[in-house]
């Protein structure tokens, strides 16, 4: 029976990544669901990236998108994202690759291949959310890797639970309708990296970095 193995928001924080994945006994059919913000603030985000494309060389392995990877990709064209991008962490993923241009010639099929959610018959994988608005077809792309309070704290019409990141919280954020596990990493030295562990019998498990 294959697990679901969700992390997110890793921020290149790459000890804290490795540290966390030395806690989980990984099963040959484990299936890994990297939520995006791979990138941006920790000093590691290539070594983020190496380590996660190496972890799809084992196991099957589904990357979303972040807010970051999105206005990392934006930033050329459009000043908004290139804001985004100088000032929340940014400056460290160009130092981590040797230069701005160096993220894409070093990993750009990684980053153009990136998907914005991945569904399954219980769970529904996104960075940062849907808009509870909208079906899962009619969603603008910059709401599933930016929307906060107002998917958070409505219920929404998916029968699948949700599992996000984005929005940091100090504890898992547990609702019956989705599960958010984006505990600051990168952010705050002291936060730990989270994963999620999803059985197929409906066990749900958090393991956590040191
Ligand atoms: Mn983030």
């Amino acid at each position: 029976m294959s697990r679901y193995i969700a992390i997110t928001d890793i921020h290149g924080e790459v000890h804290k990544l490795n540290n966390l994945l030395s806690k989980i006994q990984i099963k040959p059919d484990d299936i890994f669901v990297f939520m995006g913000d791979y990138i941006d603030r920790g000093k590691y985000s290539k070594e983020v990236v190496d380590t996660i494309i190496d972890i799809g060389n084992r196991n099957k392995a589904i990357y979303l998108i972040g807010s970051h990877e999105y206005a990392m990709l934006h930033s050329n064209e459009d000043d908004y994202y290139r804001f985004l991008y100088d000032n929340y962490g940014g400056p460290a993923t160009t130092r981590s690759y040797g230069g701005f241009n160096n993220i894409m010639k070093v990993h750009g099929d990684f980053y153009r291949n990136l998907k914005f959610y991945y569904l399954t018959d219980k769970y529904l994988f996104v960075h940062a959310g849907i808009n509870p608005d909208y079906s899962l077809e009619e969603q603008n792309e910059v709401d599933l890797v930016y929307i906060r309070g107002k998917f958070i704290y409505s219920k929404h019409n998916l029968h699948q639970k949700i599992i996000f990141g984005h929005t940091e919280f100090d504890k898992p954020y547990i609702d019956d309708d989705k599960i958010g596990i984006d505990l600051g990493c990168g952010k705050y030295p002291n936060a730990h990296l989270c994963g999620l562990i999803l059985s197929e019998d409906g066990t749900e498990n958090f393991v956590y970095s040191d």
